[in-house]
């Protein structure tokens, strides 16, 4: 009969209980963004084998969408588009334009806090200049 050596909870990482992947020697530098695949990783050390789970660390993006309505000039969103978007002065006519027809259009995607500041800074502007431009945010 093949006995199974006990271990005690004492030598358990404590990671594991809180459902962390167990990896020996992944300090807070392995920053692989999650590249990482699942699999046994052996540590040669201690003779121990442990499993990686994937962890897929995406930034959350959020989309950033114009809303139309009939009293703001079109010059006006268009500059809006090339200042706070860095578009070209052709993009920012196309999205104008695509959001005066259809009611609303994506200026662009980005991680939250990017996300918030550029809608801040429209809807900033739109009321400085007395315009009811809207500007919104939406998880991707
Ligand atoms: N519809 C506006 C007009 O006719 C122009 C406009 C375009 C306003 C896009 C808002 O997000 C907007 N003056």
């Amino acid at each position: 009969m093949i006995k199974t050596p006990s271990i005690s909870p004492a030598f358990l990482p404590l990671a594991t209980e809180q459902g962390a992947p167990l990896r020996p020697h992944a300090g807070p530098q392995d920053d692989d963004g999650g590249r990482r695949g699942g699999g046994d990783d052996s540590d040669f050390e201690s003779g121990t084998v442990t499993k990686t789970r994937p962890k897929t660390k995406r930034p959350n993006l959020y989309r950033v969408l114009l809303l139309n309505d009939d009293y703001t000039p079109m010059e006006f969103v268009v500059l809006v588009l090339q200042d706070v978007f860095n578009k070209s002065r052709e993009d920012a006519l196309q999205i104008m334009l695509h959001v005066h027809q259809k009611g609303v259009g994506e200026c662009g995607v980005y991680p939250y806090e990017v996300a918030e500041t550029k809608v801040t800074r429209v809807m900033d502007t739109a009321r400085k200049n007395q315009h009811p431009l809207q500007c919104v945010m939406e998880k991707q």
